[in-house]
């Protein structure tokens, strides 16, 4: 079977600012999954091109490929005040493909796991993996080959025929293991090079990533990477690539501080001259010591991500951020901060408290949002439906922001006027 992998993500911005262009490693992981002895493979950045559509439309013309899978990265930009949306770029291009092939079209990818059955009806393919794929993608393949059955397939999505065409989602998301590397040889890594916060290298993959119903930080459902496989991979980097810069894909790098600490010691034994940022988490168990690990081992910003996504009240929130850019400055890592304003429940009193935070932690850079992106599954879902901001969830899969009453009116304006003063905060 001849199989053309097509990674659509062509946003070049992080935060609608600053030039990231994250390396297409789902794709990657999935180009590594297929058993090449018996099927072909072609894989389609789109990052770099100048006419998406075309450029589809002439690698299947060429490679006349059975099956297409593209992956779907971002809904939108998450912004309020300039959003934009990315599926009907997707949708342009199958439709493309369906004008000038008979190929099955398959999609997945982290903004089509968040709203599987949406995604697919919008952008009108065929199939879909939701969650981790790897491995189902390649059963797939087999069983796409073999014209057998493939509804089994944790994860898959497709249309039931003998039930009017109505989209079915199968259980079962977060399988793989990662442990066959990511084929980047297939991407033109060159380019990638020196483009934003480095290449992703797994250290540890949660469900809390989607905000699906059974996401927490509990930890019950952590695939955690043993730090020696993380190591072999940046050192294959810098071998295969010339690359010592990269990305810990991680829901929180700290969490838990143990296997943390194990990963940075495992990089400073094994000598890397790497530079990596990652994720962090306001967590109990973060300490000085592995703060000054990951210094060490070559950590050069910490994102902080905005706390859990538990009930907890606005006060203990910053605290806990708080603590964490303290231990941060202790061992001079630049970190990042995240605030939401406009939250449900947010009143003058508590974007006061928010921005005299952000006066106070020097961040090396600070994102103000302008309302929630509301996504599904979560608290703030319901109250937009409560509210009446959309009638169903299915709603969500365009951006969509949630900004409380108390402060919609005056909020953007508000955060404008104390951002001129601020060059490190950035508005979205
Ligand atoms: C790390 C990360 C970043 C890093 C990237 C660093 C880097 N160099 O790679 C940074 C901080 C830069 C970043 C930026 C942004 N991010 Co981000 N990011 C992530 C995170 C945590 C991990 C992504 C990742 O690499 N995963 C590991 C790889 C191996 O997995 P994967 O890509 O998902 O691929 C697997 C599956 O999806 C599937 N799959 C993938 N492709 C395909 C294709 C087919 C055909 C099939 C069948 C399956 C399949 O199989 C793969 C292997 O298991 C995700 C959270 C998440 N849920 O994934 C958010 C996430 C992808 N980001 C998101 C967003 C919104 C953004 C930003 C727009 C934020 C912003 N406002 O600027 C930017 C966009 C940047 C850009 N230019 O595109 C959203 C996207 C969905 C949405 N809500 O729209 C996510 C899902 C977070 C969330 N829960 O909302 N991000």
């Amino acid at each position: 079977m001849k199989v053309l992998l097509v990674a659509t993500n062509q946003a070049d911005r992080f935060m609608d600012r600053m030039v990231v262009r994250p390396v297409p490693i789902g794709l990657a992981y999935l180009a590594a999954s297929v058993d090449e002895e018996r099927h072909t493979l072609r894989v389609l950045d789109l990052m770099f091109a100048e006419d998406a559509v075309s450029e589809v439309a002439d690698a299947v013309s060429d490679f006349e490929p059975d099956l297409i899978g593209l992956s779907i990265r971002n809904l939108d930009n998450q912004s309020s005040l300039n959003p934009v949306w990315n599926l009907p770029a997707v949708r342009d291009i199958i439709e493309r493909i369906r004008q000038i092939s008979s190929a099955k079209t398959l999609i997945g990818g982290p903004a089509f796991s968040i709203m599987p059955s949406e995604c697919l009806d919008y952008v009108g393919a065929d199939l879909g993996i939701a969650g981790d794929a790897a491995e189902a993608f390649a059963t797939l393949v087999e069983r796409l080959d073999a014209d057998a059955d493939y509804r089994d397939i944790p994860g898959i999505v497709y249309r039931d025929d003998a039930n009017g065409g109505e989209i079915v989602v199968s259980e079962g998301r977060f399988t793989s293991s990662f442990h066959r590397a990511p084929r980047l040889d297939l991407l033109d890594m060159r380019a990638y090079n020196g483009s934003g916060f480095g290449v992703g290298v797994v250290t540890k993959l949660a469900q809390a990533y989607y905000p699906t119903p059974g996401a927490d930080f509990s930890g019950g459902d952590w695939r955690i990477r043993d730090p020696q496989e993380v190591v072999d991979e940046i050192r294959a980097l810098d071998d295969d690539f010339g690359i010592n810069k990269v990305f810990f894909i991680d829901s929180g790098f700290n969490i838990p501080a143990e296997h943390a600490k194990a990963t940075c010691q495992a990089i400073i034994d094994a000598g890397l001259r790497v530079r990596w940022n990652s994720y962090v988490r306001p967590s109990d168990d973060a300490d000085a010591e592995l703060m000054g690990l990951m210094k060490e081992s070559g950590c050069s910003l910490a994102l902080m991500a905005e706390g859990g996504r538990g009930g907890e009240g606005l006060s203990d929130r910053l605290a806990g951020l708080e603590r964490m850019g303290a231990l941060c400055r202790q061992v001079d890592l630049p970190f990042t901060m995240n605030m939401t304003f406009g939250e449900p429940g947010d009143t003058e009193a508590s974007v006061e408290q928010k921005l005299d935070f952000l006066k106070r932690v020097d961040a090396a850079f600070a994102v103000l949002r302008v309302g929630t992106r509301v996504l599904p599954n979560t608290g703030t879902a319901q109250t937009a439906l409560r509210e009446g901001l959309i009638e169903s969830e299915s709603e969500l899969m365009r951006p969509t922001f949630y900004t409380d009453a108390g402060v919609r009116d005056w909020i953007a304006d508000k955060l404008r006027e104390e951002a001129a003063e601020y060059p490190r905060w950035n508005l979205m």
